[in-house]
């Protein structure tokens, strides 16, 4: 089953409706979210940074049922909906609006709305590997991916000189692009997991390893919905993509139109490639590289 964090009839007094008294006189709405949430690490390591603060959650909803005025409380529960899904921890959530004093017209107790949201996510993924059998290894990961990424092309692979780290062998590289039904943090850690099934170890940074993959962007630039977050644990994008070969050269050979935003500007990966010193990647022909994965 999966983990939720249910909150339960937040109460607040808004101005929502159709009719000219609701608007002027407002009336008291309740909101119930059940959010989809990994619970695991944060029974693990006790720390409110590993899940999802009810608290804040309830500040969200008081703030949209107090804001700006909708006729229907749909889009109200369709606004909620958005802004518990900004959160990354959050994979899917369930929003219930209730207004008890609606112009019904009859006795009745409680009329509700309830609307299940799932993300739909595109996301980047940037597949390394400069230890062991890399070409195998990389194609196994794309195979694993393919469980948490619904995937829409896989670039070549390409072999690259590597970049800062210690003296070690040329990388395979490789870019995934796809969308996920997944909050970025939990991605993230599907891709850890898949990187530990490969035997990653973190000894020396930048240094050689089986399997690195990293999350290169989360959502669409070019329309503004890519998620932006400056947290150690998980930056967004990823904070040195847009100056790396090894990245751009294949994300650009799975989406010839893919974006990209650096220092807040959204940039064409493609134009991004094109000021850049690529010498230090190169084509390289594996056989059995490409679909079924
Ligand atoms: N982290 C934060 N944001 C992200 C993100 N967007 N994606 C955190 C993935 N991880 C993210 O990562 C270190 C920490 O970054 C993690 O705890 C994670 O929570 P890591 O995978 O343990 O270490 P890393 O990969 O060495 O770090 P980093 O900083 O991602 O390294 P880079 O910048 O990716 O460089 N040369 C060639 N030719 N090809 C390569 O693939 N790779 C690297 C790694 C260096 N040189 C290379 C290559
Ligand atoms: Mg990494």
């Amino acid at each position: 089953m999966t983990d939720q964090i249910v909150l339960r009839g937040v109460s607040a007094k808004g101005f929502h409706g159709v009719l000219e008294a609701e608007r002027r006189e407002g009336q008291e709405f309740v909101v119930d979210v059940v959010m989809d949430v990994d619970l695991a690490p944060a029974g693990e390591s006790d720390d409110l940074a590993d899940t999802v603060s009810y608290a804040e959650v309830a500040g969200d909803v008081v703030a949209l049922v107090e804001g700006e005025p909708l006729d229907l409380i749909e889009a109200l529960a369709e606004r909620i909906a958005a802004a518990v899904l900004a959160r990354p921890l959050v994979d899917a959530v369930q929003v219930v609006v209730h207004k008890p004093q609606a112009p019904v017209g009859h006795p009745f107790q409680d009329v509700q709305v309830r609307i299940r949201r799932e993300r739909c996510a595109p996301v980047v993924v940037a597949l390394g590997s400069n230890l062991g059998a890399s070409a195998e290894t990389l194609r196994q990961a794309v195979t694993a991916l393919g469980e948490v990424v619904e995937l829409r092309a896989v670039s070549p692979l390409v072999e690259t000189d590597p970049v800062g780290g210690p003296d070690q062998p040329a990388y395979l590289n490789a870019v995934a692009v796809g969308t996920t039904a997944l909050a970025p943090r939990t991605l993230l850690r599907a891709l850890h997991a898949v990187e530990q099934a490969h035997g990653r170890t973190r000894e020396v940074r930048w240094g050689p390893r089986t399997l690195d993959l990293d999350l290169v962007a989360y959502g669409d630039a070019a329309t503004g919905t890519d998620v932006v977050l400056d947290d150690p644990e998980l930056t967004l994008p990823h904070p040195r993509a847009h100056e790396r070969a090894f990245v751009l050269v294949p994300w650009s050979r799975a989406d010839p139109e893919a974006t990209l935003r650096v220092d807040g500007e959204v940039r064409r990966v493609a134009d991004l490639v094109t000021g850049l010193d690529t010498c230090g990647v190169r084509p390289v022909d594996v056989p059995g590289w490409g679909p079924p994965w």
